[in-house]
């Protein structure tokens, strides 16, 4: 598969190689006082801190998706999200990708230079679909089974595998309908959205099989529980099995891993991409 994704102002993103997409909170955890100048300011070092350290897509939320947590309002979400993705844009042409479902936040987002949708409701809410067709970029279209606040309640499924690649490939011809071109589509299992320890680490295994559908995928496992529960550690204690998780899913062909700890996931990539492509006599990465 020979994939690059076309972002705004002739800008580009090559999927050859595997990325690291950067989280970058704006959540109220984040944001104690409410937005103020200082905060998007720290946002935007934060930013830019993580390029540094080898993110080349900066993911930027203001809604909270985590199991139980409170719907965030329209207003709200805007006024986290929008002066964060100007202020980042005044300073660097990095690739910024908004995660959002709301189909309002999508359009005031890529109009403040965001690059990328990512949805966590794969374009499902009212508006998202038409509106996200009509803004031209690349989009990340997650799966997950019902909803934030209660789809850890015994998730099941008919055929783990089978049954995610069936929801993709729906929401597949959802978008092409509305002329989304497929090769601007990126798939993403959704680990912990819906799924069991034992459902997240067979869906890691079989990673490669979401890309049958001729997309590339994306595979955010970062400090999840499905590191956690595992081995029983803290979110704070979930360092080395994150970065374990984001190499299985690189090797078995994941193309962008979502991330919080930037520079160590990039040190993995760059031995495992050493290994794989060899280095030339500088000690350089071959290309190719
Ligand atoms: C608490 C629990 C806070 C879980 C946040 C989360 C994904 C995503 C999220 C993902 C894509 C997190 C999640 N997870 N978008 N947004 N894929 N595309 O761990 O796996 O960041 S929120």
């Amino acid at each position: 598969m020979m994939s690059i994704l076309k972002l705004p102002r002739g800008r580009e993103l090559d999927l050859s190689q595997p990325h690291i997409m950067a989280v970058l909170n704006v959540t109220p955890d984040s944001f104690s006082d409410g937005g103020s100048h200082t905060s998007y300011d720290s946002a935007v070092n934060k930013a830019l801190e993580l390029l540094n350290h080898g993110a080349s897509i900066i993911d930027i939320g203001g809604e909270s998706t985590r199991p139980g947590a409170p719907d965030v309002t329209l207003e709200d979400e805007l006024n986290r999200v929008i002066p964060v993705i100007k202020a980042l844009r005044g300073q660097s042409d990095c690739v910024i990708s908004i995660d959002t479902s709301k189909a309002i936040v999508m359009k005031k987002a890529v109009e403040a230079g965001a690059d990328i949708i990512n949805d966590v409701r794969a374009l499902q809410e009212p508006n998202a679909l038409k509106t996200a067709a009509g803004l031209n970029v690349p989009i990340c279209l997650m799966h997950m089974q019902g909803q934030p606040r209660t789809m850890q309640n015994s998730p099941q499924y008919d055929n783990l595998i089978s049954d995610i690649n069936d929801f993709f490939a729906q929401r597949i011809d959802a978008c092409e309908k509305l002329g989304i071109d497929k090769k601007q589509i990126i798939l993403d299992p959704g680990f912990g959205f819906g799924k069991t320890l034992a459902h997240n680490y067979e869906i890691l295994n079989k990673i490669d099989a979401f890309k049958t559908l001729g997309c590339e995928v994306l595979a955010g496992l970062s400090r999840k529980s499905m590191i956690g529960n595992l081995l029983n550690r803290d979110t704070n204690e979930r360092l080395a099995g994150s970065l374990a998780g984001a190499l299985i899913a690189a090797q078995k062909g994941a193309k962008i891993i979502r991330v919080h700890d930037v520079a160590q996931t990039s040190d993995v990539l760059t031995v495992w991409q050493a290994c794989e492509k060899g280095l030339d006599n500088k000690g350089n990465l071959n290309v190719g």
